[in-house]
């Protein structure tokens, strides 16, 4: 059963919500990942936001573009944890889809990250901390990813000696 849902507006959100698909596999947490459009498929989208929890999701991470009504939408149907990502979008950079997410109104939260395939990365790694929280496996890969990563700009700070 999932534990983590990866939904976005368009199959053309992919290639940036894969970011944080990797980042569910490498600490090793199962997923689902599905197209789900606030404003194309507005009717699946409030079926899957109010049966997540029963599904056995604990976190959401939705990733949207331009005028980026999703994980809003769907933080307003579930007590769920919804995790934003705002898409690169082409006309305005996803200053559009950013502020379209983080500016939620007070009482129904939606944690927004950065823009674009760091955002992503991080919305991956966000959901991991949360899942990590009842499950020691993964609290455990948290460490040793955060542990190599330190290692790895330790090892490589050197620049120049002259
Ligand atoms: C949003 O519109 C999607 O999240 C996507 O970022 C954007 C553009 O969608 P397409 O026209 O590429 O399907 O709903």
């Amino acid at each position: 059963m999932a534990k983590v849902s990866v939904i976005m507006g368009s199959r053309s959100d992919l290639a940036t919500m894969q970011n944080a698909v990797d980042m569910l596999k490498e600490f090793q947490i199962s997923y689902e990942v599905k197209v789900i459009s606030a404003h194309r498929t507005p009717h699946s989208m409030v079926e899957y936001a109010k049966e997540a929890k029963r599904n056995g999701i604990q976190v959401i991470i939705a990733g949207a573009g331009g005028a980026a009504h999703l994980p809003g939408m769907v933080a307003a149907m579930t007590t769920l944890p919804v995790i934003g990502v705002p898409v690169q979008s082409k006309a305005l950079n996803g200053l559009d889809s950013l502020l379209s997410i983080v500016q939620m109104p007070g009482g129904i939260p939606v944690a927004t990250v950065a823009i674009g395939t760091a955002g992503a990365k991080n919305a991956g790694i966000l959901a991991a901390q949360i899942v990590g929280l009842q499950d020691e496996a993964v609290a455990k890969r948290l460490q040793e990813y955060r542990h190599k990563q330190t290692q790895t700009v330790l090892d490589d700070a050197l620049i120049e000696v002259c």
